[in-house]
């Protein structure tokens, strides 16, 4: 396979590398890399050990102590670079994507374009770390507040979006002056060791030194386990389950480190009986079968005027139809696998579930057999008639199963349903009433992270703010001025007089 090549992907392949550095050791576990797409087997990865992990934190913070001090534009430019290069490997990196994880083609392809943008954006944002300028009360006084950056930034990443959630940190951290240290996901290590090759050409070009990108692929328990607790990493951006989260987030404030965490999430559509349906039934349906349902923005719960119910669920049933499920390489399918066997396990388990609760499957729901189907991953998107209520529904299943939930009378009642999860990442109203609109987002109105009106749950562009509330972790990342969080608050007073004043106007002579 030419991609692989392309790429840099060998058939054995190491676990950590500071750079152009790659550690060699070999008995620390290994994973066999399988393709969900068709079964088969693509290569090896080494795992690093955790004395490995040591090694590559402290080259990463003797970096940091240089990178800090290179003016923010000119890492601008190193970053203007990475972008460039990302360019150039969109295509097999995208493949890649695609291949080793499953979804669509043309989403891998997206993947690195959201790579691409999110490099675009901490360019321009390089000359753009602003802090305030505040009016002293006292005379010849000047307040202003600046940013500095804090160290290693640790970013944990998942296995749905292999490339794309290292970008949005790792292009922001850099800019702001830290070094990045990237664990990800043990079930799409080659997508990491992809784009550390990558890098290593800009690496080289520039003579950056060693440690500025660095990568481990080891264990959660070992290394995973180390980097949580190592003060060397003043912040680490955590993308996973709430239940993993929870465990970093303790272990991390413990040394009073940072978080940014991007959790579970639940979302929930409103199509209210004003929606315009020729928007809202497409933007249901990739928000929940893009990606096989795996992203944490994908669409869980759609909740739909009793008025209208009908006719939504009818015109999903067809559109659900018309969906082709197969190959992702293949342009044409619109849906590929589920990551692994255990995945398409909780996919049935969840339904399984939910009828036991009192839910109607309505839609899909198999698993997917027979010669076009070169793997066991591929399941058929399921449509369940239930309850908000159902323990199952209140869960994040991280797979494409779409509940159908009934609101009757004024929308506040479906906002109502909306905000009854204990997550709160992404949600949407579909509406051409002003009022309805207006309410979602009023303050009384979603909980979430993301609230939008007439687009769907997922497929955020990088330029906003991306993250969710209560138990989808409160962290932000991405756009806006989430670069704030990659950064430490120093507030400077200067007394630029001869006088020395007090605030609060006391008195202290000696
Ligand atoms: C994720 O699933 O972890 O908004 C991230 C979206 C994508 C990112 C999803 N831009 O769906």
């Amino acid at each position: 396979m030419n991609f692989l090549k392309e790429l840099g992907i060998k058939k054995e392949n190491f676990g950590a590398s500071t750079g152009l550095t790659w550690f060699k050791t070999k008995d620390s576990g290994v994973i066999d890399v399988i393709s969900p797409t068709n079964g088969c087997y693509i290569a090896k990865v080494f795992q690093c050990s955790v004395s490995d992990y040591r090694k590559v934190a402290e080259i990463s913070h003797n970096a940091f102590l240089n990178w800090r001090n290179i003016p923010a534009p000119k890492r601008g430019e190193i970053i203007r670079q990475v972008g460039q290069k990302l360019r150039e490997f969109k295509e097999p990196l995208g493949r890649l994507v695609s291949y080793e994880m499953g979804k669509s083609i043309q989403e891998g392809h997206g993947e690195v374009q959201e790579m691409i943008d999110i490099c675009d954006f901490a360019v321009g944002l390089s000359r753009q770390l602003y802090g305030f300028t505040m009016m002293s009360e006292r005379e010849e006084h000047r307040i202003y507040d600046q940013y500095h950056p804090l160290g290693i930034v640790g970013i944990i990443t998942a296995f749905n979006f292999p490339v794309a959630v290292w970008a949005w940190n790792s292009a922001i951290a850099a800019v702001c002056g830290n070094t990045n240290l990237w664990k990800p996901s043990s079930k799409t290590p080659l997508c990491a060791i992809a784009v550390q090759n990558i890098l290593a050409d800009v690496i080289k070009k520039n003579k950056l030194p060693e440690g500025l990108f660095s990568l481990v692929i080891g264990k959660g328990s070992s290394v995973g386990e180390q980097m949580l607790n190592d003060k060397k990493v003043p912040l680490i951006s955590l993308t996973g389950s709430t239940s993993i989260g929870r465990h970093a987030a303790e272990i991390i404030s413990k040394r009073f480190g940072k978080t940014i965490l991007e959790l579970g999430g639940n979302n929930a559509i409103i199509i209210t009986p004003s929606a315009d349906l020729k928007l809202a039934i497409p933007a249901t349906v990739f928000g929940a079968v893009g990606t096989a349902g795996q992203r944490c923005t994908s669409t869980r719960r759609l909740i739909i005027h009793e008025k209208i119910f009908e006719t939504v669920k009818q015109s999903l049933i067809k559109a659900y139809e018309s969906l082709k499920i197969g190959d992702p390489l293949d342009k044409k399918n619109h849906v590929g696998p589920l990551i692994d066997k255990s995945a398409v396990k909780e996919f049935k388990h969840a339904l399984g579930r939910v009828v036991e609760e009192g839910g109607k499957i309505i839609f899909g729901g198999e698993v997917l057999t027979g010669k076009s189907y070169k793997s066991e991953c591929y399941v058929k998107p399921a449509i369940v008639e239930a309850e908000n209520h159902y323990s199952i529904v209140q869960e994040e299943t991280f797979a494409p199963i779409l509940y159908l939930i009934k609101y009757n009378g004024d929308v506040s009642n479906a906002i109502k349903i909306q905000n009854d999860v204990v997550q709160g990442l992404s949600s949407s109203i579909f509406t051409n009433d002003l009022r309805e609109a207006e309410e979602f987002l009023a303050h009384s109105g979603s909980d979430c992270g993301i609230a939008n009106v007439n687009i769907g749950t997922s497929g955020a562009e990088i330029g906003g703010a991306f993250g969710g509330e209560k138990e989808t972790g409160g962290g932000r990342e991405s756009g806006s001025d989430s670069w704030k969080q990659y950064m430490r608050r120093q507030t400077n007073t200067i007394n630029y007089g001869t006088k020395l004043p007090l605030a609060q106007g006391i008195k202290f002579e000696i």
